[in-house]
Parts: C-alpha cells; sequence; structure tokens
C-alpha cells in the first residue's frame, strides 16, 4: 500500500513505528507546554493531577499522527471497515495503554520524574476511568478495540457517551450504598469532539404515505422530537504499530439551545424542559447486567445511538463517493448483543425512505452487513419492547418490522406447512398477554451470523434457545470464544510476570500468545517456580497494601488469595462462596480443621440498584466477614474482604494477586465469562463448574490443573425437570446444616434473626440456582484445594502450566476469528512516512 503523506503539524520523524521518534525530552517538553498553555499551570506548582493532565495530552498529541493516517488510510483506498455497535464499552483507564502501545513508558518515566515525582505510577494512580459499561459485555468490547487495531484491523466501536456511567459503589454497615459516577468533572483529556459530524435523530410521531415527484408510492416518518448527537472520538492504538482506530461515542444534545417560540410566548420552562429532555437521552447509562428494564429511556438511548452511527456510516461512504450500494462491502457491523438490534430496522428505513432502495435490495444490504452476538440466555435478560412504547417511539420501525415479520413467516410456513405454533415461537412480535417486540428475533432474522460466546453457550443457543432458528438456517449459528487482551491484562496489570515472560521466552509473547507454552518446559525448573511463585507474591503483597488502606482489614499475603471478583447475581452464586466460608469458620471453631489452608477470601462486585437479593448478599458477605475478622481463633487461618467499587482499574491489580480464580456459576448460566481467562493467564488456578468459558479453559490448561466441581448443565436440566428439592441436600449435609442454622440464628448478623430471611428461604426453599445441590461437591473441590496448597512446588507448577495453556484467550484469536468467519475483513497496515526531516 502506499505510505500517507501528512502535513505533520510538529517537527520530528514519526516513521519509526516503534518509539514514534519520542524520547523522554519529547515528553518533558509535551508535559511543560501543556501545563503552561492548555492547563494554565506553572510547574513549580502543578499538583499530581495537573502532571496527570498534561502528560495525558502530551500523550495524545503523539497519537494524533497515527489517528489521522488511520483515517486517511480508508480515505485513500476503499477498505471494509468493522463498525462495533455496543450499548458499553468498560475501557478502563487510557494513559498506561496508549504508553505501553506507543513504547515509551521508560520515556514517561523519566520525564515525569524531572518533575520531582517518583514514579510514573504515582500519576497513572490519578486517572478516573470513564464507567461506560456494567460488566462483561462492556469490557469484551474494549479488548475487542485493542485487538482490532493491534491487529490492523480498520474499526469503529459505536456508543453512547454517557455522562454518568456505572455508579460508583460504597458499603456503609455492609450494605452497598450507590454514588453518582461523575468522571467527566475534572475534564477527560482522551476524546475529540467532532460536533461539525453530529447527526440528527427523530423520535414519536407518525407516519404517511406520499407519492414522490417520479410518481413512486412512499412512506415516511414525520418525528414529533429530535435530538442531535454529537461525535466524541477516543483514539483506540494498536500496539506498536500506526494503526490507530477510534471509538465513536454519541453525546445527545437539543435540536436548539432553546425552544424560541415558546419562549417567546412566555412558556421559558417548557422551553427548557424540552431541551432538558433531549440531552437526557445520554445522561445515565442503566445500571443492570443480564437483566431488561423496559424503559422507555432506554430503547430511546437505542435508537438514539444506532441511528446516529448508521448516518455516519452512509455519510461517510458519500463523502468518498462509494455508492450506497455498496454499503455491505465497505462495512461489517456486529451487534454486541440486542441492544442495537434496532440497526436491522433502522437501516432499512435509511436505505428505503431516505436512499428510495427497493425492498428486496435494502434487505439483501442490512443482511450481508449485519451479524448479531447472543451474551445470555437468561430469559429475564432478553429484550422485548412493550407494542405500544415501541410504536409511540419509533412508529416507522414498526411498519418496517412488520414487513419483515411478515416475509419471514411466510419463509417459515413454507418449511413447516399448516404449524401454528411455530409461527408463534418464532415470530418477532410475541402475541402471549400483552403485546411486545422481541429484539433478539429481529437480530437473528436480520443478521446473516448469530454467534455465542464459548462452545457450550453457543451449543445451547442452538439446542435451547433458539432451536427452531437453528434448524431454519443451520450454517447462521456460530461460535467465537470470548477473549481477553494480554497488553492490558498481563502487560500492564502483571508487570513482574511480563518482564518474567520477556527474559525467559522474548517478548513476542505479547502479540502472539501461543508462545507461552513454551513455557511448559519450565514445568519441573525448580528454580524457575520459585521465581514465578515469588511474582505472585509481589502482586499479593500490593493487594494486602491496598486492601489496609481501603478497608482496614490487615491481610497475610502468604495466605492463599481465593478471589471471586464480577457482578453480584445469584446465578453466578456468591453465596456459595460464602456459605463455604461458614463451613470452614465452624470446622476452625470446632477444632476439626485439620489441614485447611490458610486463606484470604477476597470478593468485589457491584450490585444492580434495583435487585435486592443481589444487595441482601453483599450484606451478607460483610456480615460473615464482620464476625470471621474479629475472631482471634481465625487469626492466622481465615480473612474475609470485600473489596468496595470493583471496577477495570481495580481488577488490574486484583487477576496478578490471585491463587485461585472462583468461577462457580450454575452450570448453563455464565454464557462465557471472561475474568476467568484473566485469572489463567496470570497464574491462578480455577475452582469452577462447568460452565461458560470455563469447559474450554479446562480443556486446555489440563483438568489435573483445574478444580472442578457441580452438576452440569444436562444434571440440572434432570433435576429441575424431576421436581428438585432443595431440603433434600440439606438434610444429607451435616456441615450445611450446621452453616444454615448459623445463620438463622443471627450469627453473622448481630442476632438479628430476620435480615438474612429472604436469603435463607430463596436457598432452602426453591434454590433456582441449585445452591445447595452443588455444595457438598463444592466444599470438597475446596478441600482439594487445601491439599494442593501444602505443597507450594506443585501449586506454582499448576499455576505455570496455566499461564502457559491459556494462549487460546487472547482477544487477538477470538478477532481474527471474527474477521475471517463472519466479518471477512482483512488487516490494512498503516504506513507513515517521514516528510519533514
Ligand atoms: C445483558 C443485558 C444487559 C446488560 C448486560 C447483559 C449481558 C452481559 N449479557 N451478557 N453479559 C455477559 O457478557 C460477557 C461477555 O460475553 C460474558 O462473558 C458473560 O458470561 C455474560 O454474562
Amino acid at each position: 500500500s502506499q505510505p500517507i503523506d501528512l502535513r505533520l503539524p510538529t517537527p520530528g520523524c514519526y516513521a519509526d513505528p516503534i518509539k514514534a521518534g519520542i524520547d523522554a525530552d519529547a515528553v518533558f517538553d509535551g508535559m511543560t507546554e501543556h501545563l503552561f498553555f492548555t492547563l494554565g499551570k506553572l510547574a513549580t506548582s502543578a499538583s499530581l493531577r495537573d502532571l496527570y493532565m498534561a502528560l495525558s495530552y502530551a500523550v495524545r498529541d503523539r497519537l494524533m499522527t497515527r489517528y489521522l493516517a488511520s483515517q486517511e488510510a480508508i480515505r485513500a483506498k476503499p477498505h471494509k471497515t468493522v463498525a462495533y455497535f455496543s450499548a458499553e464499552f468498560l475501557i478502563g483507564p487510557q494513559l498506561n495503554n496508549n504508553l505501553l502501545n506507543l513504547g515509551i513508558q521508560e520515556e514517561a518515566e523519566e520525564a515525569v520524574k524531572r518533575f520531582g515525582i517518583e514514579s510514573l505510577n504515582d500519576i497513572l494512580e490519578v486517572e478516573e476511568e470513564p464507567g461506560l459499561g456494567n460488566g462483561g459485555l462492556g469490557r469484551l468490547a474494549a479488548c475487542y478495540m485493542e485487538s482490532l487495531a493491534s491487529l490492523q484491523v480498520p474499526a469503529i466501536g459505536y456508543g453512547i457517551r454517557y455522562e454518568f456511567g456505572i455508579f460508583n459503589q460504597i458499603i456503609r454497615d455492609g450494605w452497598q450504598i450507590e454514588v453518582t459516577d461523575k468522571w467527566l468533572k475534572g475534564g477527560w483529556p482522551w476524546e475529540l469532539p467532532q460536533p461539525d459530524e453530529s447527526c440528527f435523530v427523530g423520535f414519536g410521531g407518525r407516519t404517511e404515505n406520499y407519492i414522490d415527484d417520479q410518481g413512486n408510492y412512499r412512506s415516511r416518518w414525520i418525528p414529533s422530537e429530535h435530538a442531535i448527537g454529537v461525535p466524541h472520538d477516543i483514539p483506540i492504538l494498536g500496539y506498536r504499530v500506526n494503526n490507530c482506530d477510534r471509538l465513536r461515542l454519541w453525546r445527545a444534545d437539543a435540536t436548539e439551545s432553546f425552544d424560541f417560540y415558546a419562549f417567546n410566548i412566555g412558556d421559558y420552562y417548557g422551553a427548557v424542559e424540552e431541551k432538558v429532555a433531549s440531552e437526557t437521552i445520554s445522561k445515565v447509562l442503566y445500571p443492570n447486567d443480564g437483566t431488561d428494564e423496559g424503559r422507555r429511556l432506554r430503547l430511546k438511548q437505542q435508537h438514539f445511538f444506532v441511528s446516529c452511527s448508521l448516518q455516519d456510516m452512509i455519510r461517510s461512504l458519500e463523502t468518498r463517493n462509494i455508492p450506497v450500494e455498496q454499503f455491505s462491502e465497505n462495512w461489517t457491523v456486529q451487534l454486541n448483543d440486542t441492544h442495537p438490534a434496532i440497526a436491522v430496522a433502522e437501516l432499512m428505513r435509511l436505505l428505503i425512505d431516505n436512499h428510495h432502495f427497493e425492498w428486496d435490495q435494502a434487505w439483501d444490504i442490512t443482511n450481508r452487513s449485519v451479524a448479531y452476538t447472543n451474551h445470555t440466555l437468561l430469559p429475564e435478560a432478553l429484550e422485548k419492547w412493550d407494542l405500544n412504547l415501541f410504536k409511540s417511539l419509533l412508529p416507522r420501525h414498526l411498519e418496517l418490522i412488520y414487513e419483515i415479520n411478515k416475509r419471514f413467516l411466510q419463509q417459515v410456513r413454507l418449511r413447516y406447512p399448516g404449524n401454528d405454533l411455530i409461527l408463534r415461537k418464532l415470530s418477532i412480535i410475541d402475541e402471549e398477554g400483552s403485546k411486545a417486540v422481541r429484539m433478539a428475533h429481529l437480530a437473528t432474522i436480520g443478521a446473516h451470523n448469530v454467534n455465542g460466546v464459548a462452545a457450550l453457550h453457543s451449543d445451547l443457543i442452538k439446542r435451547q434457545l433458539m432451536p427452531e432458528f437453528a434448524d431454519l438456517w443451520p450454517e447462521k449459528f456460530t461460535n467465537v470464544t470470548n477473549g481477553v487482551t494480554p497488553r492490558r491484562w498481563v502487560a500492564l496489570s502483571n508487570p513482574e510476570l511480563a518482564s518474567l515472560l520477556d527474559q525467559e521466552i522474548g517478548s513476542n509473547w505479547i502479540t502472539n500468545m501461543d508462545l507461552l507454552t513454551q513455557l511448559e518446559e519450565k514445568e519441573n525448573d525448580s528454580n524457575f517456580l520459585d521465581v514465578f511463585g515469588a511474582t505472585k507474591l509481589l502482586g499479593k503483597r500490593k493487594l494486602a497494601g491496598y486492601i489496609h488502606r481501603q478497608t482496614g482489614i490487615l491481610v497475610d499475603p502468604s495466605t492463599l488469595f481465593d478471589v471471586q471478583v464480577k457482578r453480584i447475581h445469584q446465578y453466578k452464586r456468591q453465596h456459595l462462596n460464602a456459605l463455604q466460608i461458614i463451613a470452614q469458620y465452624l470446622r476452625i471453631k470446632n477444632g476439626t480443621a485439620h489441614s485447611i489452608a490458610p486463606r484470604t477470601v477476597i470478593f468485589g462486585g457491584k450490585a444492580a440498584p434495583g435487585y435486592l437479593m443481589a444487595k441482601l448478599m453483599i450484606r451478607f458477605i460483610n456480615g460473615i466477614a464482620e464476625v470471621v475478622n474479629a475472631d482471634p481463633d481465625m487469626d492466622g487461618k481465615l480473612r474475609v474482604v470485600f473489596l468496595p467499587d470493583y471496577n477495570v482499574k481495580l481488577g488490574e491489580q486484583v487477576y496478578s494477586a490471585t491463587d485461585l480464580s472462583e468461577q462457580i456459576s450454575t452450570a448453563g448460566k455464565e454464557a462465557s465469562g471472561t475474568g476467568n481467562m484473566k485469572f489463567a493467564m496470570n497464574g491462578a488456578l480455577t475452582i469452577g463448574t462447568l460452565d461458560g468459558a470455563n469447559v474450554e479453559i479446562r480443556d486446555r490448561v489440563g483438568k489435573e490443573n483445574f478444580f472442578l466441581f457441580g452438576k452440569t448443565e444436562s444434571e440440572i436440566m434432570k433435576l429441575r425437570k424431576n421436581g428438585y428439592d432443595p431440603k433434600q441436600y440439606i438434610e444429607k449435609s451435616p456441615e450445611l446444616s450446621e452453616a444454615i442454622r448459623l445463620i438463622e440464628l443471627g450469627h453473622f448478623s448481630n442476632g438479628d434473626n430476620e435480615l438474612f430471611r429472604p436469603l435463607l428461604n430463596s436457598l432452602t426453599g426453591y434454590d433456582p440456582f441449585f445452591v445447595m445441590a452443588d455444595f457438598d461437591d463444592y466444599l470438597l473441590a475446596q478441600d482439594r484445594v487445601s491439599k494442593a496448597w501444602q505443597n507450594h512446588k506443585e501449586w506454582n507448577r499448576m499455576a505455570l502450566l496455566n499461564t502457559a495453556r491459556s494462549g487460546f484467550f487472547s482477544s487477538d484469536r477470538s478477532i481474527r476469528e471474527y474477521c475471517s468467519s463472519i466479518w471477512k475483513v482483512n488487516p490494512l497496515e498503516v504506513e507513515i512516512t517521514c516528510n519533514i526531516n
């Protein structure tokens, strides 16, 4: 390809893809200039925050050549580009990631020292992360953007610039309190507003038919409200390449800063109200992970960002003189779950109503462009929109959906003549009870590919969730097992392990995680195992310091760090872990704890604000922590910690400091999990069920290096079918009965025997997630963990094999699979010439 010739605004040769011509002097000078001109500060009076901002701006400057050259490359020569549509992008802190990918961490370290700062870490500490996601789904989107750029694939991530991200969590008296997340308050240096590329979006109103100038019958939508989407671009630089992709997040603005007519007739508040209503669209992220709230504002958010994004994509074709007919040759749209599924109807609307395509051609373009990733089988998470609500907000889209549905059902009729049941099952419109639009059906019908996120999950989509669809279109249903980026989840978060890997196998592992298998040669190298164990201990010491500062609890880094960090959810079964702790506590109290490993059990995670049972689970864990940590009998044997406000930044400290990873969801419920992968890469052993990607992790790391327990998905199904009674399991298990009795007595609630009643009733009554059924087997697996911990050499050997065999779970591998089997896109290497010197 032709190198891109840019008029570079700053001197220096940018052709070196590694150091980018940036040395410590350049970073220092850049910081000095930004302190003075951008921040209005003198170096002598700059705070840590000022220095963080100055360094970030200086680094952002160094991204711009690549950012512009990457866009120029597409302009110069059309190339299919990935549009990753996601309501959430949980990107985490940006500064260190950009330093790493530019290859200037050491230069930055030296530059900040010249400002009298002891370590770059002091500055990295200041960064606030944009919490624009709930958990796994949003973090996956962020890992995928980083891998796309690193693999030199042209891509844009489209989403929403929420003013308030996921709430901050504080713990008071053991309860979760939600605090507004004001991530933008001090200014956020990583975004570039692009108001010239704003888009107009409609809502509500009505549709009408008309005859155009050529005498054609057409339909159009006359919305009653509008909002403007203002794009804010975040550069996503690939690792040591010139390719710099973008996250384009839309902020909603009012169409007029005031409705002057209303203002003039004296309705001042009415005018302001409309402005406020438009701007509310991008105000706040819905804090539900895995449940669907069905709220009008949420549907507005979805249509808002999807419409802006599709308009933006069509406009980009037009400005490059590419006919809109060639949309699907130039764009591939991935729907991250059904949150952006309205894209199917919106793209049809734009093509038919605005660009005057015939139905068949519009459908062909839509279907060729769009693919859908399903992330959950939980019925409560499958999005459904009340038909009346949908109609009142998106009347034209509903007409188009009816037409899509009519044509689809005709196909179904041909395939299954006379089978009305199947028609009702597959219809986009749910006719049972109050009518609703099923977004997963719209996405599945509109897409050319539907994938699950782990082998088991993809299989269950075909066998349980959508068997009739899979029967109709067997080749449409595929699997792409999730992955996580080794840049953030090893290199940045575990620098000690990263430099050990560099020494042992060279530094190419960071872009080729399969090279980690070379570590297997070291499995019997006693010295190496000690060094490997020592890097883990360093991580544990750091985390112990953090725990002490945050919670006042002193933990011993030589104990087994047993960690469960993830959203709090019944299906993830933090309460199973909590019950296990009570059993260990009782053993210690009763003097029957013979060979149990001294443990520090660490929890972290947020509960959706309206999910009362999850909030009670947090209270429960904290109740146990309070009793255990205050009891001298537990000293040196057991500690329990609930880490408040678990987020990406905290995750970076946790994965590298973990010995045992808790992945204990009810089989069939966790679509994949991605934390499980981060732990394994960092040499934690997993205790887990055969659920989600655990299955594949175990297959890869070896079953002897994984603590398996619990019922399989098919055993769970059978239990449910044959009438599951948790009481039978409780009666058969003395340790479980005893643990439950202690909770009932109020032992973990200062004598209050009502506090945990709802939790106990659920577990002993209906137990929807089979906690009781898996308890004994879990406890046995924990005993195997304790036994394994006695032999440190052996533990380290197993841990090493986990790291060595985790290469498959790099998001680079996942993205390569998406590129070749779903998107059919190739990399486009961005070259930059040095045209100044
Ligand atoms: C569903 C509705 C609203 C918000 C989030 C979801 C959601 C989250 N659905 N699935 N997820 C998680 O996605 C991860 C990435 O694929 C999976 O690893 C995890 O198992 C899902 O629970």
